[in-house]
């Protein structure tokens, strides 16, 4: 098997291997089409032979005719799907395929009207496939093609929608997900630019990985070309099949916050890696990206960290790949002067000195402290090592008192004018706590404003 080299992103692969599962024929259901007696059945046969004959406009009247006599007909929702998109300017899958190609600019090298046709193309044919999407999930179909038959080609359009939403920031889709020896990741870092397409670019993400939730089997042969062959000698099939579900999980939840997130604090959970304390606690890049509370101030992933610290769990034995779990923080080179909670010391923890051996001066703020991610689980404990005594000046297992913390939090983040400062570090210390407690000096007090502007 030819061997992926490195700087090979994912959605490529994950389009030409879609491609060589779906074929030529996009959207092509499973079954056949008996003639009925009704309406609906006759119509859509008569659709279909159109679409044999390549009349694609023909065959979507039929379609449509046979979708007003019955709504449910779900073969007439997938010939409607196919004959939209067959009628589109240019979009093919093999011209998808080509857009995304890794060694090429893809979609950045496309003009910008041909752009436009692509993309108003696709979202001609999305406007029909959502329909069928939400008559198939909610049970309003026949369900003799499910939404599942065709997921593959719905995330393929999903992924080229989201690679034209990011087009005008300059970015690559292949630049946001990546793999590496740490595992597959979202590359957050590159989410920082996207601006006001970050919203509607995961939303589209998020859609695609629904799709994949839906038809885990076909995302398995995707995740699959992304182990090295080693790595595929001991993981069975489904523990493919559960690595493609965990990314997807892991989308599915970036966009959640996105979307939940309120657009006055959306810096708080937008910005990663950018080595600068953006909520507001004194501690720079705190959190690690894994959907649970790591410093213990009842907020989940706010500040979070450069994802590519981040060690996935590939152990399908031990482990449930589903969840995505974090086994372990890694050290990169950029984080060499970050001293994440302000303590004086930074740097990696050395994990060859025994932990009954371990002094502060080791200190080991990046690893969790329960490496396990299932005894984190089991202990309801997802703390890293230098969050462990934090005190807050809130109880904030209690809302009302979460909500004064994060005012207070608030208050701190947007002082940002070290020239007039409105609340001075005992103030911080008294009503936020956490890592401003390790503030000792005015002059790792006068470090936190570095980097920001005054407003
Ligand atoms: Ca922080
Ligand atoms: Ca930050
Ligand atoms: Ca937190
Ligand atoms: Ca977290």
């Amino acid at each position: 098997m030819r061997k992926i080299s490195h700087g090979k992103w994912i959605w490529s692969a994950a389009i030409v291997l879609s491609m060589s599962i779906a074929g030529c024929n996009l959207f092509h259901p499973t079954g056949s089409h008996d003639a009925e007696s009704d309406d609906a059945a006759a119509l859509t046969l008569e659709g279909y032979q159109e679409y044999q004959n390549s009349n694609f406009e023909g065959a979507r009247k039929f379609f449509d005719r046979a979708i007003k006599a019955d709504s449910g007909y779900s073969e007439a929702w997938v010939g409607l799907c196919k004959s939209v998109m067959n009628t589109q300017k240019g979009l093919n899958v093999f011209e998808l395929v080509s857009l995304v190609k890794s060694d090429s600019a893809g979609i950045l090298d496309i003009p910008d009207d041909s752009a436009a046709v692509l993309s108003g193309g696709i979202d001609s044919v999305m406007y029909f496939l959502n329909q069928f999407v939400a008559r198939d999930t909610t049970d309003k179909t026949d369900k003799k093609v499910r939404f599942k038959d065709i997921a593959d080609s719905y995330t393929i359009l999903q992924f080229t929608k989201a690679a034209f939403r990011i087009r005008n920031v300059k970015t690559q889709l292949t630049n946001v997900v990546s793999t590496g020896s740490a595992g597959m990741q979202v590359d957050l870092k590159t989410l920082n630019d996207l601006g006001d397409s970050l919203k509607p670019f995961l939303n589209d993400m998020a859609s695609a990985a629904e799709a994949i939730k839906t038809s885990p089997e076909n995302a398995k042969e995707i995740i699959k070309s992304y182990y090295s062959d080693a790595e595929k000698e001991y993981l069975d099939e489904s523990a493919f099949t559960d690595a493609s579900i965990g990314l997807a999980n892991m989308v599915i939840q970036l966009n959640d916050r996105a979307q939940n997130t309120p657009e006055d604090r959306h810096d708080v959970f937008f910005k990663f890696g950018n080595k600068i304390d953006d909520d507001g606690d004194g501690c720079i890049d705190e959190e690690v990206i894994d959907g649970f509370d790591n410093d213990g101030d009842g907020e989940i992933d706010e500040d979070g960290r450069d994802s590519r610290t981040h060690v996935l769990i590939k152990d399908a034995m031990n482990y449930d790949l589903t969840k995505a779990q974090i086994d372990s923080l890694k050290f990169i080179g950029s984080y060499q002067s970050v001293d994440i909670d302000m303590n004086g010391k930074f740097g990696p923890a050395d994990e060859s000195i025994p932990e009954d051996k371990w002094e502060p001066k080791d200190a080991a703020e990046w690893q969790f402290v329960y490496r396990d991610p299932n005894d984190r689980e089991e202990k309801k404990n997802h703390l890293l090592k230098f969050a462990k005594d934090f005190k807050f000046a809130y109880n904030v297992t209690k809302d009302k008192e979460l909500d004064k913390l994060i005012a207070n939090k608030e208050k701190a983040r947007k002082d940002t004018d070290y020239n007039n400062v409105k609340y001075d570090l005992k103030w911080r210390q008294k009503n936020i706590g956490g890592c401003w407690n390790n503030y000792k000096t005015e002059e790792d007090f006068k470090k936190w404003f570095e980097g920001r502007d005054a407003e």
